[in-house]
């Protein structure tokens, strides 16, 4: 009987087993982003820009050259590394606590001045590392150790849409914001880590992918159940779909061309291009 293998390990992945909880949203996209990195062949030229929270973790798991980043500041290490080598291939895979709250400020000046980066973005709605911390994607009403009556938008803000917001910079060619809930939702943010690495690989500039992903230790959450709460709590708050495509060869024209984000944000009314 002849076994043709079917599955395996990206090349980009160590062998080794992972620390994250089950049901966390790091390992799976740790693989689409390796696998990525195998596909186009990058192995040999990638830098990995790890973040703090729980993917400071991500140099023991990618088969990669690899730095450590303050915490919020990848992006700003990333655009050092990128400029002085522009040959390498510079991503950063950073939390909602590292690249939405401490590290804002390096985010948004980053994708206005349309740095040639690819950020892999995981919004899992708390500082997961920390103990469940509230994150400025944490959704109204959430209680997190930080805000143990619910997060109210009087007191700490509403929940900010950071694929929406990239969006809105000229730098960024490529935002798009996906989920890990199910196989099909899974090959699609394949996709956009694909589509995002191309910006950087055809030199067009800044691509953004936000990853809705479960903190099932701080949701107090199987790891079933926290999928639900993907699909009826986070989704709801953060629609999915592609906001800016602007790549030359894109099929689909930027959303905030064509629409206010803020119209947008909310409504559900993007499109996936497939
Ligand atoms: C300057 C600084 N402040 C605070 C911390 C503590 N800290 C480490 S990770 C983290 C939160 C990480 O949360 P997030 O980025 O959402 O990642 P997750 O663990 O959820 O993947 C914080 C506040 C730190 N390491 N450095
Ligand atoms: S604490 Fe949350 S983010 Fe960290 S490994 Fe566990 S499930 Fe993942
Ligand atoms: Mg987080």
């Amino acid at each position: 009987m002849t076994v043709k293998k079917v599955f395996g390990r990206p090349e980009s992945l160590c062998d080794v087993p992972n620390l994250y909880c089950s049901g966390c949203g790091h390992g799976v996209a740790h693989r689409l982003v390796a696998e990525a990195i195998d596909h186009f062949g990058l192995r040999d030229r990638t830098v990995a820009v790890a973040p703090a929270g729980c993917s400071v973790l991500l140099y023991d798991y990618f088969d990669v050259d690899s730095i450590e980043s303050a915490h919020g500041r990848a992006l700003a290490v990333g655009t050092g590394i990128k400029r002085a080598n522009p040959d390498l291939f510079v991503f950063t895979y950073q939390g909602d606590g590292d690249l939405a709250s401490i590290g804002m400020c390096e985010t948004i000046h980053t994708a206005n001045r349309g740095e040639n980066l690819t950020a892999i973005f995981i919004n899992n709605a708390v500082y997961g590392m920390t103990g469940g911390q509230m994150a400025p994607t944490t959704l109204l009403g959430q209680t997190t150790t930080t805000t143990p009556n619910g997060r109210c938008a009087e007191m700490e803000g509403a929940p900010m849409k950071m694929a929406e917001m990239m969006a809105t910079f000229d730098g960024v060619v490529y935002s798009e914001r996906v989920a890990l809930y199910d196989p099909r939702q899974t090959i699609r943010a394949r996709k956009a880590v694909f589509k995002a690495f191309e910006a950087q690989i055809n030199n067009e500039g800044f691509g953004f992918v936000e990853i809705l992903a479960a903190c099932t230790t701080n949701l107090k959450m199987t790891p079933e159940r926290a999928q639900q709460w993907l699909v009826d709590d986070l989704c709801e708050t953060f629609p999915l779909g592609v906001y800016k495509d602007v790549m030359s060869g894109a099929k689909q024209e930027s959303v905030a061309s064509r629409e206010s984000v803020g119209a947008t944000a909310g409504s559900g009314s993007v499109k996936h291009a497939d």
